[in-house]
């Protein structure tokens, strides 16, 4: 196989498979076959695009037809894998009869991810090679099994070290010349057990979705197909068919256009840079060790490059390099990170009190919080230290980039690298350019992102970029019902029933009330100009409610647990302010109106931010909620759940709250436009 670049299975790559695995079979000459890639990819499995058109390409190469081809052939056939064997891949490697590996092969079925299922007979050979637990855990987490474990669980036959074809060939040999017969998986039930046997395994696997992967379709097709696999362990064709149709059900489903939009969206973000080759960073620096800037030190050591870490303040240095060690701990000991790599990771990092000691560094993130007068003097403090070449970002979440580089002599190299908390962990980074950033700079950041497994999305220098200029659109309309008359809980709940993992207040108790009330106080904002969100955070601070962190805020969380209850006291808060700013309090508000009065400002103000040019496509904003803000994947982003509602409807709405609650709601120029055009927001 050799279809760059990863060897996905479209048709291009299919019809001439087929033709050469029968050819094969029907050639007396041949003995035996190896289904090899001349990529570093084995397989990346179906082609994603092809799911994107109206209809599946009609041809007799179908995936499942090079299934059915290499189940028939009477030569025994072995796959031969150095390197990434997913989905229509794994599912094509499990109907040879062997599988031999290098130590670079990994297997994963990521359909899930896609809101599919393994659909070319994964379902139904999995379990009877490995068993069922093994299967449906492979198919629900769509984790990579890397090759020494897939060795041990018998989903690979051998190693092979060494030059990989060569080996092949040999092992080719051995087959031969020990006359090894074909051994098809379809064959017979294999691991599979009596039903009667299995039912505890399906249990847990339930148990699993309904905690972890609550509102998704396909994890419970899986399931049913992997029962489907029991039910008719004597009738492979029969277990097949059932694949099949739940397999068409996924693909049709609004889940899996959704996941597979933001597959793309994904890649294309990450493209986002200059297009220029970023230069490689070797030695970092980071400014402040709180929470981001202790996160980001953690991001530079993971992926080797050694990083120094400067406080001012010796004590917090301290004590922020003792979160950071406890926090490479905990990963290695949850399987984040193998074993070892805390120690190896806290040897990359080194502190340091003195400006001076940055200077071999080529890559500084300025990490303190959002002080704009500090952080321009740290810039020209930095500015002095750098070496001439190095790239100076600050980590701000919505200050102003070029106010920091005119601090410096160097403004073409610096730029915004705005990381999500907790920075080790969350995918997303905002790389925001400055007035004077030059390509280059760009193409670093952008580089440097991706090398840290993140997923880097282009912004303008605008305040608040991309995620947190929408942000306060949501916000708003939650502190909005709040006043109205609806409760907290159901507007925490309606928004988790959608699918977000935390309400809007959750969240807010979660990131903590104090923070804003301490920016608020330290601005002197005249009470008079804060908004009515702003001044319930205010009252509950006065009262010494902070959020999560001491137990009370919008909510109560009784000893020091996450699970938010109710507290009389803030519902009677609540209803004093709104009575002092002059609300009309009314009954709660119906689901439906919740979820587009707190979603809709988000598809409102991501057009508005296109039309300005804050941000380059609506997929791109899309990723930004994705991977920032908890938004549900299998909706898509906010962008494309406006998409698939329909444009016009969506303006239709807006309009109506604008009509109701003012000019708050003014539809963007661009939404206008293109719900009168129709499509959606990126086709133009
Ligand atoms: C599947 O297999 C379904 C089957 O079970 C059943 C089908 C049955 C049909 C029966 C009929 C009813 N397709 O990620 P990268 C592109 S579902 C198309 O940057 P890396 C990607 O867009 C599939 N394109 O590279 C990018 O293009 P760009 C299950 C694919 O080295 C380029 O390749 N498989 C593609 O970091 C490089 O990608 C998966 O979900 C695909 N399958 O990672 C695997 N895969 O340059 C998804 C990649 O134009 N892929 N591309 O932007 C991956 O996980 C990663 O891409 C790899 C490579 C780990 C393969």
């Amino acid at each position: 196989m050799s279809a760059p670049p990863v060897n996905a299975l479209g048709a291009a790559l299919r019809v001439p498979l087929l033709e050469a695995i029968r050819a094969a079979s029907a050639d007396d000459s041949v003995g035996a076959v190896l289904l090899a890639s001349g990529l570093k990819t084995w397989c990346a499995g179906a082609d994603i695009r092809e799911f994107g058109m109206p209809e599946l390409p009609a041809s007799e190469a179908s995936l499942t037809a090079l299934c059915d081809a290499l189940d028939a052939c009477r030569k025994p056939v072995t796959a031969v894998i150095g390197g990434v064997a997913y989905g229509g891949g794994l599912e094509l490697a499990l109907a040879c009869d062997y599988r031999v590996v290098s130590g670079r092969a990994r297997f994963s079925f990521p359909e899930v991810h896609l809101g599919l299922l393994p659909g070319a007979g994964g379902t139904q050979r999995t379990p009877r090679l490995i068993g069922i637990e093994a299967a449906l855990r492979m198919c629900l987490e769509g984790k990579p099994v890397p090759a020494a474990e897939a060795l041990g669980s018998g989903l690979a036959d051998r190693r092979l070290d060494g030059d990989l074809a060569e080996a092949a060939f040999a092992w080719a040999g051995e087959l031969l010349e020990k006359g090894s017969p074909s051994r098809k998986i379809s064959g017979g039930p294999g691991q599979l057990p009596e039903l009667g046997e299995a039912g505890a395994a399906f249990a847990a696997a339930r148990e699993q979705i309904a905690r972890k992967m609550r509102g998704r379709h396909s994890p419970e097709l899986i399931v049913q197909c992997i029962e489907q696999a029991v039910a008719c362990r004597d009738d492979f064709r029969a277990g097949l068919a059932e694949e099949r149709r739940r397999f068409v059900q996924c693909l049709r489903s609004p889940q899996s256009k959704a996941l597979s939009h933001v597959f793309f969206a994904e890649r294309s973000a990450a493209r986002g840079g200059s297009g220029a080759p970023g230069r490689a960073v070797e030695r970092a620096a980071v400014v402040g060790c709180g929470t981001m800037g202790g996160g980001i030190a953690m991001n530079f050591a993971i992926v080797g490059i050694p990083v120094t870490v400067l406080e001012t303040d010796a004590d917090a240095l301290e004590r922020g390099l003792a979160v950071v060690r406890r926090n490479f701990e905990r990963s290695e000991s949850s399987g984040r990170l193998p074993a070892g790599a805390a120690k190896r990771c806290m040897a990359l990092i080194s502190s340091a009190t003195e400006y001076s000691a940055l200077a071999g560094a080529d890559f500084a993130v300025e990490a303190v919080y959002e002080n704009l007068d500090l952080k321009t003097r740290i810039f020209s403090r930095l500015d002095e230290a750098l070496a001439d070449e190095a790239v100076i970002a600050s980590n701000t979440s919505y200050l102003d980039i070029d106010r920091m580089a005119a601090a410096t002599s160097r403004p073409q190299q610096v730029l915004g690298m705005h990381f999500f908390s907790p920075a080790n962990i969350m995918r997303l980074v905002e790389v925001i350019e400055g007035s004077h950033s030059s390509k280059e700079t760009l193409a670093c950041a952008f580089s440097l992102a991706s090398r840290m497994n993140k997923i880097p999305v282009w912004s303008a220098n605008r305040h608040g970029f991309i995620g947190n200029r929408m942000l306060t659109g949501y916000m708003r309309e939650a502190y909005e019902l709040l006043f109205e008359g609806t409760p907290p809980e159901q507007v925490d709940a309606a928004l988790r029933d959608f699918g977000l993992p935390m309400g809007p207040f959750q969240m807010a108790d979660l990131v903590g009330l104090d923070l804003g009330w301490r920016a608020r106080e330290l601005a002197k904002k005249p009470v008079g100009e804060r908004k009515p969100g702003e001044r319930l955070g205010d009252a509950l601070c006065e009262r010494g409610r902070f959020g999560q962190k001491n137990g009370l805020g919008i909510y109560n969380y009784g000893g020091g647990s996450r699970v938010p209850e109710s507290e009389p006291m803030v519902a009677a808060l609540i209803e004093e302010l709104a009575a002092e700013l002059g609300y009309r309090r009314g009954p709660p508000a119906e689901q439906e109106e919740i979820v587009k009065r707190c979603l809709y400002p988000l598809v409102n103000i991501g057009a508005g931010l296109l039309e300005e040019g804050v941000a380059r496509a609506a997929s791109d904003i899309d990723v930004v909620y994705v991977h920032g803000y908890g938004f549900p994947a299998w909706r898509g982003g906010p962008m494309h759940y406006a998409e698939r509602q329909g444009l016009a409807s969506v303006l239709e709405d807006i309009r109506g709250f604008q009509a109701r609650f003012g000019e708050r709601w003014a539809p963007s120029e661009r939404l206008v436009r293109q719900a009168a055009a129709g499509g959606g927001f990126d086709k133009r």
